[in-house]
């Protein structure tokens, strides 16, 4: 399936700023990457086997970055498991083959181009694993305040998040401010979830029992704008969610650092 988004799930996102894309990953996919992503956990966080925290907040193995939850950071929780003790695991484009596959696949480029229009780049990849009981929230926040890129408007920047686990109430689906993304950069503050920094909104600004929560099976897709309002709670559950998370920008943004763009482009 390389066919992009139809008339209506485009006018979809125009209006809400988020759109569910159900089944678009096969279950083999989905589990090739769970598998990929473990394997860095097993890796970088084998000390936790031998019942030693690593010292600091993140680890690197082979240039794929794995930030520990702040929980087991501190040694508050006694975590032995790899797999249920980081929060995020990010830069596999490059380092990582298969990821770096998913990156390029059609059924992602051919949605986000129908967006973004028809050349990108690719800006980052993310894991956000919530484990059991201790993940934590992601505050309120709009993403294009946290890129190097002007100006901050709605329609420059896709993120794709893909749902890895069942993302339930429970253990911390994404909910979204429908039409938010039409409403300015609201990003007002630096807040902190313990050792975790984040760019917030102000919540007194906004009426946040508007939310619409958009829970997934795995292999769903949530495509969302760079200025959309969006938040997952904390993982009360005792059953993990894991999602990987792509973000795409379009050309017509203008880079704000020096030179050109170090990020891949890609076309339709
Ligand atoms: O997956 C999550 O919990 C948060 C994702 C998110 O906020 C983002 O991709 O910008």
């Amino acid at each position: 399936m390389t066919t992009g988004l139809g008339a209506e799930q485009k006018a979809q996102f125009e209006r809400d700023g988020f759109l569910p894309v159900r089944g678009l990953l096969r279950p083999e996919e989905v589990e090739s990457i769970k598998t990929a992503l473990a394997g860095y956990l097993r890796t970088g966080l084998h000390s936790l086997t031998q019942g030693q925290p690593p010292e600091t907040d993140t680890v690197q193995v082979n240039g794929v970055l794995i930030q520990l939850e702040p929980a087991v950071l501190s040694d508050k929780v006694k975590v032995s498991e790899p797999l249920y003790a980081a929060r995020k695991i990010w830069n596999l484009h490059g380092n990582d083959a298969l990821v770096t596959s998913i990156i390029r696949d059609q059924r992602i480029i051919s949605m986000a181009t129908d967006i973004l229009g028809d050349e990108v780049w690719f800006f980052a990849d993310k894991a956000l694993l919530k484990p059991p009981h201790i993940g934590v929230e992601k505050p309120w926040h709009q993403d294009i305040p946290y890129f190097p890129f002007e100006p901050k408007e709605p329609y420059l920047h896709v993120a794709v998040w893909i749902a890895l686990d069942e993302a339930t109430v429970e253990n911390g689906c994404m909910q979204y401010i429908p039409g938010s993304h039409r409403w300015g950069n609201l990003t007002t503050s630096t807040t902190w979830t313990e050792t975790v920094s984040h760019l917030a909104v102000d919540t007194d600004r906004i009426d946040t029992s508007q939310a619409v929560l958009v829970e997934a099976q795995p292999g769903d897709v949530v495509l969302h704008d760079g200025m959309v309002l969006h938040y997952s709670a904390p993982n009360r559950s005792s059953k993990p969610r894991w999602a990987f998370v792509l973000d795409y920008i379009s050309t017509r943004a203008r880079f704000m650092g020096e030179g050109e763009p170090p990020y891949p482009k890609i076309s339709r």
